[in-house]
């Protein structure tokens, strides 16, 4: 008897319509009404790099170059390497920095504008093989990816498209051989990459050429040689938030209509949309509405902890403050986005001690706030519909003033509002409503000691997976 039953429950299982789910791209039926478009989009889905790279949070990125030796941000490309020198470089001593304050990856500039290489490569002489570091002999890129090893942080680079230097730059079929050379390099010559960064800042060529690259012979190589590693910026796998100031949107979310440029009809699609990266509205039912495809293209969001993204000592006084890096965390992290904090090292070859000491004061701040967890029991898994409530109890009644909902992205992103309410001596009162969830939201609100929590998800595309409800208590700073 038992065992027929056990036959029955396997057979049904087996029997039961498996959820159809679309791996970071989707294209809607033609005529397809908004309904069907809804239930598609809860069922786009990120790679696995891609769910892991959002599972970081937090990312760091370290611009070092000839820039860091000239004062400049934009080098000409005229640079005599010569002047690349620095006194006591220490590639552990970033990482070291980083891994403390709480980085899971950094990410350095292997080539800036200014086209000088930070390895040495075969493609030009204007690299580190030309400067008095190490006699010629050093690699930069070599020693921060083995200080990451070291420390268990995952390694990205940032190669600009954009190269001042090279002659061939602006004569597109040569340029494209040459960067496919040096991205090759990279991806060949040092383990794992885990992130590859593509600026979108480009200028002309020599005599006004205008250089058009060939990205999909670039993604090409990406993903015969590191499938895995993802592309940032003019990549299809990170999307830039739209600005360089730590501003995240509110509304966020990865499951995007804004077409990656790489994608070749980027700008065609997001053109017909009538959306650029800056766009407040990237994916709400509006736009659904209005697309034919949906990307899983979630938000990076880079921003410097200075007002430089090249170290410069008359800086040294303005590195973010403490409650500007906690506002930039709530406004990318906890938006659905990830943070990319650029910490420029400086001329020795260090991260300065201004920034470092306030690295170690923020990693400190996260510590303090979210090391304790007033909510009971809010791991447990919640498969929440539009108009669906849950209950959470608070461990002790500690007056509370940051909440945090997630949503398990492996399966989507589809919660579109939510409400959520606090009891205190027998009544429910709002404490705050919310749009997206995503990987991460978190929100601020005003000191307020209840004993419980209720959540209420007024909209959802179709059955939310909530993987965490937090409750949380920020100090002063
Ligand atoms: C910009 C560049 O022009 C800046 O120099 C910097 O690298 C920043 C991250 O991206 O587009």
């Amino acid at each position: 008897m038992k065992k027929t039953l056990i036959l029955a429950l396997v057979l049904l299982a087996a029997c039961a319509p498996k959820e159809q789910y679309y791996v970071k791209h989707l294209v809607f039926p033609e005529g397809g009404t908004i309904d069907e478009k809804v239930e598609m989009a809860a069922r786009l889905v990120p790679t696995g790099s891609q769910l892991e790279w959002q599972q970081l949070e937090m990312t760091a990125f370290l611009h070092f170059g000839m820039n860091t030796f000239t004062g400049q941000e934009w080098g000409s490309g005229q640079e005599d390497p010569a002047l690349f020198n620095p006194t006591d470089f220490d590639a552990d001593q970033w990482i070291r920095t980083l891994s403390r304050a709480g980085f899971r990856m950094a990410l350095l500039t292997a080539k800036h504008h200014d086209g000088f290489c930070l390895w040495p490569t075969a493609t030009t002489t204007h690299s580190v093989a030309s400067s008095p570091w190490k006699d010629g002999k050093g690699d930069i890129v070599r020693e921060v990816r083995d200080a990451c090893e070291k420390y268990g942080m995952k390694f990205g680079v940032y190669l600009s498209p954009w190269d001042r230097h090279a002659p061939c730059y602006g004569n597109s079929p040569e340029y494209n051989k040459y960067f496919i050379a040096q991205l090759t390099e990279l991806l060949t010559g040092y383990g794992t990459i885990d992130e590859i960064w593509f600026d979108g800042a480009n200028g002309e060529g020599p005599d006004g050429r205008k250089q058009v690259y060939d990205w999909e012979a670039i993604y090409a190589t990406i993903r015969k040689i590191q499938p895995a590693a993802v592309a940032a910026n003019m990549g299809d796998d990170a999307r830039w938030v739209g600005n360089e100031s730590g501003m995240g949107r509110q509304t966020e979310w990865s499951a995007t209509v804004f077409a990656p440029d790489a994608q070749g009809r980027g700008a065609e699609i997001n053109k017909e949309l009538g959306i650029n990266s800056q766009s407040e509205d990237l994916g709400s039912r509006t736009m659904l509405e209005k697309a034919g495809e949906l990307f899983w293209y979630p938000s990076e969001v880079d921003v410097s902890i200075r007002p430089g993204w090249f170290y410069h000592a008359e800086q040294d006084s303005q590195v973010k403050s403490l409650k500007d890096l906690a506002d930039i965390y709530y406004q990318s992290v906890g938006c659905n986005s990830v943070l990319l904090l650029n910490i420029p090292p400086d001329r020795r070859g260090h991260i300065h001690e201004a920034d470092s000491v306030r690295l170690a004061e923020f990693a400190g701040y996260l510590e303090e706030t979210f090391g304790t967890d007033f909510v009971q029991d809010g791991n447990a898994l919640w498969n929440a519909k539009s108009g669906d409530v849950r209950e959470y109890k608070l461990s002790e009644a500690a007056p509370i003033n940051v909440l945090m909902l997630q949503e398990d992205i492996s399966r989507g992103q589809r919660v579109e509002s939510f409400t959520v309410e606090g009891l205190k001596d027998g009544v429910w009162t709002k404490l705050c409503e919310g749009t997206t969830v995503g990987h991460k939201c978190l929100l601020r609100i005003p000191d307020t000691e209840v004993s419980a929590l209720r959540v209420h998800i007024l909209s959802s595309r179709s059955t939310a997976r909530i993987s965490r409800v937090g409750a949380f208590r920020e100090g002063g700073i």
